[in-house]
């Protein structure tokens, strides 16, 4: 018979050995690595995520990578295809390199061009415009049968520019500006307009307004000297249509004008822009006999130009009659869009008869100082100034965003301009320049 003890024995050993060959079977799974222990799943987990982001990062760089493919000449691009057809991996390896070299020369030809392309674009874009033509400065000038002439009676003929309001665009009437404006267009003078009543003027903005006006004209005048260029100082009346309005003041400008530049040859009067309203001649007669007066006791030859009724446009009265001093000449404005045939008519008549007219201000758009270049009426007026030796003044220098203006708008520079600088108007008158060779120097 099995005792108790001896059945328990039996019993205890089965389980020793059920346990080692369980814990044998374990042990070398274990070690395999083909185990893993509920605490171990806590911490394997998240190294998974972090796995799992790394291909995003992988989609990233290839995106990429591609968007950088795409910047890269097409020509590149073409080889890649052929040099993965692997029926034929040799031969179109070597094809594909040479496609690749000739591509890559081409790549380089056509770049080589576009550079020099854009380099003489770049240059013209960058080159200051030069009319290459300067125009005769004659030194003292006077009238003589209506014509305005030299010390030996010589014709002399002034073109030129106009500043816009000296209180609006005083940056282009700076020293630089005109040293600019003669070495590069040749243009033998300059209009300063300054304003009485518009805009800051003179009569209407205060003694500091004055004395500023005031020094940029002195400034002006003194590049204008350096330069061998003619100045006018334009009093330049508009809104205030009767000359007379601001006529004390006009007495005490050009009388301190005239003992400041007593010795300046250079230096013109304009006495009074442009009257308008209902101020005849007769109007504008009694105040140039006040103001002439004033310039002649201390320069007795100083050459004077004065408005006439109209805008200054209307002759026919000053015909009938003209002011009794020498050196004077009378002020013709046009904007060619607005004046035509009979304005010229009327105007050549006038010239025919004698009388010494003086463009001080003229435009080749429309009288409000904006519109397109009219170049069919422009060469009809260019023709009567080319016929009579005429001077004058185009209006206006400034960037201003108006057709009369001969800077672009977007062009920031006050002188050294480049011919894409000039707006319709200014390259017109610019090429007029470059054109005009013979007509003050042949004279
Ligand atoms: C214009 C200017 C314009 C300004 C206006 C008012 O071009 O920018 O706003 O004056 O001051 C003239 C005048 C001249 C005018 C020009 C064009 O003498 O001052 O300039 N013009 O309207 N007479 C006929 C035309």
């Amino acid at each position: 018979m099995v005792s108790r003890k001896q059945k328990f024995k039996t019993v205890v050993l089965v389980l020793i050995f059920a346990l080692l060959i369980v814990g044998g079977v374990f042990g070398i799974s274990y070690y395999k690595g083909g185990v893993t222990f509920p605490w171990q799943v806590a911490t394997t987990e998240p190294e998974a995520k972090e796995s799992s982001e790394e291909p995003a990062e992988e989609e990233l760089k290839v995106t990429v990578v591609e968007a950088d493919k795409k910047d890269k000449p097409e020509a590149v691009k073409k080889t890649k295809p052929e040099a993965e057809d692997k029926t034929a991996e040799k031969p179109v390896k070597k094809e594909a390199a040479k496609e690749e070299e000739a591509d890559e020369e081409s790549v380089e030809e056509e770049a080589e061009t576009d550079t020099a392309d854009e380099t003489e674009e770049a240059t013209k874009a960058t080159d200051v415009a030069v009319t290459g033509n300067t125009l005769e400065y004659y030194g003292p000038l006077h009238v003589e049968d209506g014509k305005l002439v030299d010390e030996s009676g010589n014709p002399a003929v002034l073109t030129g520019v106009s500043s816009h309001g000296l209180s609006w665009y005083p940056e282009y009437v700076t020293k630089d500006s005109i040293a600019a404006l003669r070495k590069n267009w040749g243009i033998n003078v300059i209009r300063l307009a300054m304003y009485t009543s518009d805009y800051n003027g003179y009569c209407v903005g205060g003694d500091e307004i004055q004395s500023v006006l005031k020094d940029n004209i002195d400034k002006a005048v003194e590049a204008a000297t350096e330069n061998d260029m003619y100045v006018i100082l334009d009093w330049h009346i508009l809104n205030d249509g009767d000359p007379n309005e601001y006529k004390s003041q006009a007495i005490q400008f050009f009388g301190e004008m005239v003992r400041k530049y007593e010795d300046n040859d250079n230096v013109i009067y304009e006495i009074c822009n442009e009257p308008n309203g209902d101020i005849t001649w007769s109007d504008i007669s009694k105040y140039a006999k006040e103001i002439i007066p004033v310039i002649r006791n201390v320069k007795e030859d100083a050459l004077i130009l004065v408005g006439t009724p109209s805008w200054s446009s209307d002759l026919d009265a000053v015909l009938e009659n003209p002011l009794d001093y020498d050196n004077i000449m009378y002020t013709y404005h046009f904007y060619a869009s607005s004046h035509k045939s009979s304005a010229r008519n009327a105007f050549t008549e006038a010239l025919d008869a004698g009388l010494p007219v003086f463009i001080s201000e003229y435009g080749y758009v429309s009288a409000n100082g904006d519109g397109e270049v009219d170049t069919k009426e422009a060469s009809k007026w260019n023709e009567i100034i080319e016929e009579y030796q005429l001077s004058s003044c185009i209006w206006n220098l400034s960037n201003k965003a108006e057709g009369s203006a001969l800077i672009n708008a977007d062009c920031d520079k006050t002188f050294d301009f480049t011919y894409e600088d000039l707006s319709a108007q200014g390259q017109y008158f610019f090429d007029l320049l470059k054109g005009e060779e013979t007509k003050a120097n042949d004279n």
